[in-house]
């Protein structure tokens, strides 16, 4: 027991000093270990960034610092990807993906994305910085049942309406869900600007969407 707090710990510690490499060698050494992917990330890497979020509103740390933890959680995410993704299901759904325009952060979302393909979803990401015109020229290839929105920042939020009227004047607004998160997010914002899915967490995003679509667990 204590050697696994000890291993939690380090990745805690790895990822506050922004040390990539060792993180990599930490959750490595955690999944040998026998600690549960699920509980890596949530003890460990969600425990560290949410650590790192509030250094940085006391300004403790800076841009800088958060971004190299943000290096670390990236490279701690995709070392832990395959083990979280277990057996791959059939598709339940396609989810098309992406942060609002002029939002960079893409942890969170990149999280929501592993989560539903884990659920069966077959998830396309657009990235960060996302706009209504590449939300638009993707749902008409991808032909989505679900679009994801994600935001962190509360001067970007509006930004999420522009691209439901974007889909609404492209026609594509009456065949798909949309879907929206992050930090700043209300039910109340959700419902505001006419979307469909408020979704606290990526955990919340796939068991919603799976009540939505109708799609049994
Ligand atoms: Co910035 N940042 N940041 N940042 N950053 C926040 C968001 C902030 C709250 C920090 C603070 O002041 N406490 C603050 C926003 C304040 C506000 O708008 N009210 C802030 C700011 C101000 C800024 C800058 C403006 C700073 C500056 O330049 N002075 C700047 C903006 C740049 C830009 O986007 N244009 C900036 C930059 C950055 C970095 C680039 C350094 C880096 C992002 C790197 C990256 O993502 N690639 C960064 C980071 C890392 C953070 C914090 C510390 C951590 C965010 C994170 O990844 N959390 C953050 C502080 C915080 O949130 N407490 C902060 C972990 C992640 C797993 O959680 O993203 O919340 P989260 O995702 C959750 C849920 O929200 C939900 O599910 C996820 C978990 O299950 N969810 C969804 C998210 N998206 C969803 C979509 C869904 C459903 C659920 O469906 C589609």
């Amino acid at each position: 027991m204590l050697m696994k707090m000890e291993i939690i710990n380090e990745i805690i510690l790895d990822l506050n000093q922004g040390d990539a490499g060792k993180i990599i060698k930490d959750i490595e050494k955690a999944i040998e270990f026998g600690i549960a992917p699920e509980d890596i990330l949530r003890d460990g890497l969600l425990t560290a960034i949410n650590l790192v979020g509030n250094n940085f509103k006391k300004n403790e740390i800076f841009v800088p610092e958060v971004l190299l933890a943000t290096r670390a959680m990236n490279a701690g995410m995709k070392t832990l990807e395959p083990y979280l993704m277990g057996n791959k299901k059939e598709s339940v759904g396609r989810v098309l993906i992406g942060t609002i325009k002029g939002d960079l952060h893409d942890i969170g979302k990149n999280l929501v994305k592993v989560t539903l393909e884990r659920e069966g979803f077959e998830v396309r990401d657009l990235g960060k910085d996302v706009s209504e015109e590449e939300f638009i020229v993707a749902s008409r290839e991808f032909k989505p049942h679900v679009i994801g929105i994600s935001t962190l920042l509360t001067s970007t939020m509006v930004g999420i309406k522009d691209v439901i009227r974007a889909l609404d004047e492209a026609g594509i607004r009456r065949r798909v869900l949309v879907m929206v998160g992050g930090v700043p997010i209300t039910e109340r914002f959700v419902k505001g600007i006419g979307a469909d899915i408020y979704a606290y967490d990526a955990g919340d995003a796939a068991s919603l969407l799976k009540l939505r679509l109708n799609r049994a667990g």
